[in-house]
């Protein structure tokens, strides 16, 4: 890893040369990039990211990278709505915040459908990074954030939640699942905490990485200032084992908005990460800034896992 191509002094140093893709690296017509997931294929980097299109409503866009640093954008987008059917019907409002996990050979990837009737989870999955097959529609309305783990757990998969509420301020769940389609057995397992970075709401970030000391998932938390809000990011360790069981959360936020755009922007204040990869005693991360741009930066394991570990806070 060469540490000259970062700076700052938080736990989470961002590339010198952020934001690393913009709208002007579409070769189509889109307003913003942002809020990518990540992958490898054949020793490239695969990101998949949220762009608007002119009519507002959002497509998904591939590019490919060597480094993880300087992507080529695609020709065409690689998913967009589907325009009837089961899953037309609920993807007529866009599909947004992609999330990629791979399973053996198999690319898992979840995103937000939006339609007059909610908001909801897709699931769709590529070989090839080609050609993508819908599996299914695994929520009701109305979910966002939905990331599903690397591994199974016995015989079963297993994924955070994000349901909206009235009742109580959006939370993070945990569910679980034999085919991937079907999906139960749900508890809550984060919730906001009052008076603090996310009192608004607190949501799944990048799907969970392995580490010796457990499963580090990054998240998102949300609070209100009197010009709107700002969207940080923190970061949470799961048993390895038994991934409901919470061996830390970071009572401290790891990043937020400080560069100009990630500041200033579509929605202004927003770092929304959603993938992240394992590099050595590294986790890369890219994310979205002020629902505009794509930038990148890179926090250290052990560190990470002592956010959790130290000065942790009640989940619940
Ligand atoms: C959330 C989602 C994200 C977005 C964020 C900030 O509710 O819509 O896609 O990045 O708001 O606008």
């Amino acid at each position: 890893m060469n540490l000259n191509l970062y700076k700052g002094s938080g736990i989470v140093k961002r590339y010198i040369f952020n934001p690393i893709l913009t709208k002007y690296d579409v070769p189509y017509d889109v307003s913003t990039v942002y809020n990518p997931a990540i992958t490898t294929y054949q020793n490239k980097y695969i990101l998949v990211f949220r762009a608007a299109k002119l009519n507002g409503r959002s497509i998904l866009g591939k590019a490919i990278s060597e480094d993880g640093f300087n992507f080529e954008v695609e020709k065409e987008p690689f998913m967009v709505p589907e325009s009837d059917g089961y899953f037309g019907r609920y993807e007529s409002a866009g599909i947004e915040d992609p999330r990629i996990t791979r399973i053996g050979d198999e690319y898992l990837i979840t995103y937000s459908a939006y339609s007059e009737y909610g908001v909801r989870i897709g699931l769709a999955k590529t070989t090839d990074f080609k050609k993508v097959e819908r599996i299914a529609l695994i929520t009701s309305a109305d979910h966002r954030n939905i990331v599903i783990f690397p591994e199974k757990f016995g015989s079963d998969y297993v994924r955070l939640d994000r349901p909206h509420s009235d009742i109580i301020p959006w939370s993070i769940w945990i569910s679980y699942s034999k085919d991937l389609i079907h999906w139960g057995r749900s508890e809550i397992l984060i919730k906001p905490k009052s008076y603090h970075w996310d009192e608004l709401k607190v949501g799944p970030g990048a799907p969970p990485i392995k580490t010796k000391d457990g499963w580090l998932s990054i998240i998102h938390g949300v609070y209100m200032i009197m010009s709107g809000s700002v969207y940080r990011l923190g970061v949470v360790l799961h048993d390895l084992k038994d991934p409901s069981k919470i061996l830390g959360i970071s009572d401290e936020w790891i990043l937020e908005p400080e560069d100009q755009w990630e500041r200033v922007g579509y929605v202004p204040n927003v770092v929304f990460c959603s993938a992240a990869l394992k590099e050595g005693d590294f986790i890369r991360l890219w994310w979205g800034a002020a629902d505009s741009v794509i930038c990148t930066g890179i926090a250290k394991v052990d560190e990470l896992v002592e956010k959790c570990l130290k000065n942790k806070r009640k989940p619940l």
